[in-house]
């Protein structure tokens, strides 16, 4: 029974997925966009003032003068900076997206717990460390302005580089291999589990139900420049449960995982390039190892960033897809299953399915969650995204047998 229960979610992952994706849908739009009927929200990165970095340095107790302050990273949630001290000591000051993130006493909990495990368990001179959120002068995780911007501060770890897409072979295995490690750490984690820091995050059928509603709603007039997305999205739906079913059947186990394992989300030793340290740890909580694998390869392993406007350039490669796969499998040293093993190549197409449906959600209810800074830049994620999964999708036969045979 049990057995049956996990061979037809294993043809309807791989065969059926495959048919569906590769000769049911229609072709991907790459036709010109015209302008919105209503104006939506366009958020810009905020300024901020050597005032407020001196106060932010104040409230976290660190000694010295700013001496040099600059936009960090490209995440589309919070807003990140790096400050530099007159002792040369550098600080990465996150202003946490209060819309997103909710329960910010379960955030910093989990957070707190998970970095320390990792660190408790630093070896001799191996680089391999977690973050080390500091407290404020109040010894609270957060720091809260009179503005009411929530702040928090990391030390900058040092010597290192992180990537927004995988440029090498190289940066690929070390990269997935840091990944496969992170989980490995966290696989002993004991107490209480981990608080859900944000609910069904990784809902596939809820994330397709959200478009729905936002297509119902049409809010912003938007639907019109997304059908081809739209039938996209609709022809895929039917596969979203696959691993939620799996899991719910008892066949994948639910583990401590990121949950946001972007390429850029993992420090590596910047000569070795080995790994050194996994950042943005907001959506730490209980989930499934193959939806981390998966969202690593989706943001690592295609031939143009997720923004990229031609969305017809996009597409998997298969040599940096293998790296990952590898250096995941030997980060994570053991720690998959068969099944996990098996359906990694149909977990990356998706949950490039997935944040291609959340790029199109939020196009369509205006831009409200992700940051964008053009009109019509969640739409042209969406498209490079569904690109994407179209290209796993026609290769993926292939990606199970290289990573099997290697
Ligand atoms: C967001 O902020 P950033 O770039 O780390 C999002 C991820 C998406 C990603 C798409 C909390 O991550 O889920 O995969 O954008 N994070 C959250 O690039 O929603
Ligand atoms: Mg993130």
């Amino acid at each position: 029974m049990y057995n049956v229960a996990i061979q037809e979610a294993r043809s309807r992952a791989t065969s059926a997925f495959y048919v569906c994706i590769v000769t049911k849908t229609p072709p991907l739009s790459t036709k010109p966009l015209p302008r919105a009927i209503a104006t939506p929200l366009l958020r810009t990165i905020p300024m901020l003032s050597n005032e407020a970095a001196t106060n932010l340095i104040r409230n976290f107790d660190l000694k010295g003068e700013v001496i040099d302050c600059a936009p960090l990273g490209n995440g589309h949630i919070h807003h990140t900076w790096l400050l530099t001290l007159d002792t040369a000591d550098r600080y990465v000051f996150q202003n946490i997206n209060t819309d997103v993130f909710h329960n910010l006493d379960a955030m910093m909990d989990n957070m707190n717990r998970v970095t320390a495990h990792i660190n408790s368990r630093r070896q001799g001179s191996r680089r391999w460390q977690s973050l080390r959120p500091q407290t404020d002068v109040t010894g609270a995780p957060l720091h809260r302005t009179e503005n009411e911007d929530t702040w928090r501060c990391c030390a900058f770890v040092e010597k290192t580089t992180c990537h927004d897409r995988a440029d090498s072979e190289g940066v690929a295995y070390q990269a997935g291999r840091g990944f496969g490690m992170f989980q490995a750490d966290l696989a002993d984690l004991s107490g209480e589990r981990l608080h859900d820091t944000l609910p069904r995050f990784h809902d596939t059928p809820w994330r397709f139900a959200s478009l729905e509603k936002a297509i119902a709603h049409d809010a912003y007039g938007r639907c019109a420049n997304a059908q081809t997305e739209v039938d996209f999205a609709r022809s895929n739906q039917q596969f979203a449960s696959t691993l939620m079913d799996l899991h719910a059947e008892g066949a994948i186990p639910e583990r401590v995982t990121h949950n946001d394992t972007k390429i850029n989300n993992i420090l590596l030793d910047e000569e070795t390039n080995e790994p050194v340290c996994v950042v943005d740890l907001d959506t730490v909580m209980p989930g499934l190892s193959l939806y981390d694998f998966g969202d690593l390869i989706r943001s690592a392993a295609g031939s143009v960033p997720e923004d990229h406007p031609a969305a017809e350039e996009m597409h998997l490669c298969p040599n940096i897809y293998t790296q990952i796969a590898t250096g995941f499998l030997d980060g994570a040293d053991g720690l998959l299953l068969p099944i996990e093993i098996e359906l990694m190549p149909f977990s990356a197409k998706l949950i490039t399915l997935e944040i291609g449906v959340r790029f199109l959600t939020d196009y369509l209810e205006g831009d409200h969650y992700f940051n964008t800074d053009h009109e019509h830049h969640n739409l042209e994620r969406c498209r490079t995204q569904f690109a994407l999964a179209a290209s796993i999708a026609s290769q993926e036969k292939a990606l199970q047998a290289a990573v099997q045979q290697g």
